[in-house]
């Protein structure tokens, strides 16, 4: 099977997080129990294998102190199974109560390949996967001034700031009908929200549409319909120029690649302490912290 380039990359990005286990036995780790056995204590990824069909399996999973099991469900012959949960909601569904990292298989044509992601399961009833988190507090701070290739494929590290990848949005958004949360923390310390009740990003090739074009609405929130003027809009980067201005927004921005019309109301992806990390109709509309995080519709 031939995997598309951007697919290799978010498998090198989560592989490297991990590494498999092997008893002294020769016996194979089947559940986190199994691997706290062997004396690793240390809340990550690991790597197990099961046997289907008489043949090992390797499967990753996440273990953690208070949920133990939370990435392995049980199969019909006990043993345990690997989550096939498309998303943080799907993860709440399997029992997992608690904010973090966590697994999920986000392609249909790809069921078969992870991603790591942020889990908000706390906020407004939980069950969101987190998109992008940026919180200038942090030592070590990410560059977002990237490729249209880079927040194709997504960049940083989700128990910081991230951006978790255009690819990964578009499949998130478009199995259902999906909200967004936006929550962000200004340069005073001021907090505000802008929730969508539809939020959705088209496919990188789509004849008819711009690359990854963004279609929002149904808001309300304390902070104002920023993103509105953002609607219908391609996604552009310094390296690839689909907005309607008669410069290019993301290079005279600063950098973040952004769904940019001519430019744009607000910019989650601008420098850290620039002008150009913000969101309008504010006294103070430099952000110091911002999160978007997306969640299968619960209202019909
Ligand atoms: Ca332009």
């Amino acid at each position: 099977m031939k995997l598309p380039y951007y697919i290799l990359c978010l498998l090198a990005r989560v592989i490297s997080d991990v590494s498999g286990h092997q008893a002294e036995d020769g016996s194979s780790s089947k559940n986190c129990q199994n691997i706290r056995e062997m004396g690793f204590t240390e809340v990550g990824h690991y790597v197990v294998y099961n046997t289907v069909n008489n043949t090992e399996e390797a499967i990753m999973i996440y273990c953690d102190e208070k949920d133990g099991m939370l990435q392995l469900v049980d199969r019909e012959d006990g043993t345990a199974g690997r989550s096939v949960a498309r998303n943080c909601k799907e993860l709440q569904d399997e029992g997992m109560s608690h904010d973090g990292p966590n697994i999920i298989y986000p392609f249909p044509d790809h069921p078969e390949i992870p991603v790591l992601v942020l889990c908000d399961q706390t906020s407004q009833g939980g069950g969101w996967t987190v998109i992008i988190r940026r919180d200038d507090s942090y030592g070590d701070l990410t560059d977002f001034e990237r490729t249209f290739e880079e927040y194709a494929d997504g960049f940083g590290d989700v128990n910081y700031d991230f951006y978790i990848g255009n690819e990964v949005i578009h499949y998130l958004t478009d199995s259902s009908s999906n909200e967004l949360w936006v929550s962000i923390k200004d340069m005073h310390g001021e907090l505000g929200y802008a929730h969508y009740q539809y939020f959705h990003v088209a496919a990188r090739e789509r004849n008819d549409l711009p690359p990854y074009m963004i279609d929002i609405g149904f808001y309300d929130g304390t902070i104002g319909d920023g993103m509105e003027y953002s609607n219908g809009m391609g996604f552009s980067t310094i390296d690839q120029d689909n907005d309607l201005s008669v410069g290019d927004c993301a290079a005279n921005w600063g950098g973040g690649g952004w769904w940019y019309r001519k430019c744009a109301n607000v910019c989650l992806t601008g420098p850290y302490g620039s002008e150009y990390f913000y969101w309008h109709n504010r006294s103070s509309p430099r952000l110091s912290k911002a999160q978007m995080m997306v969640r299968p519709s619960t209202s019909t």
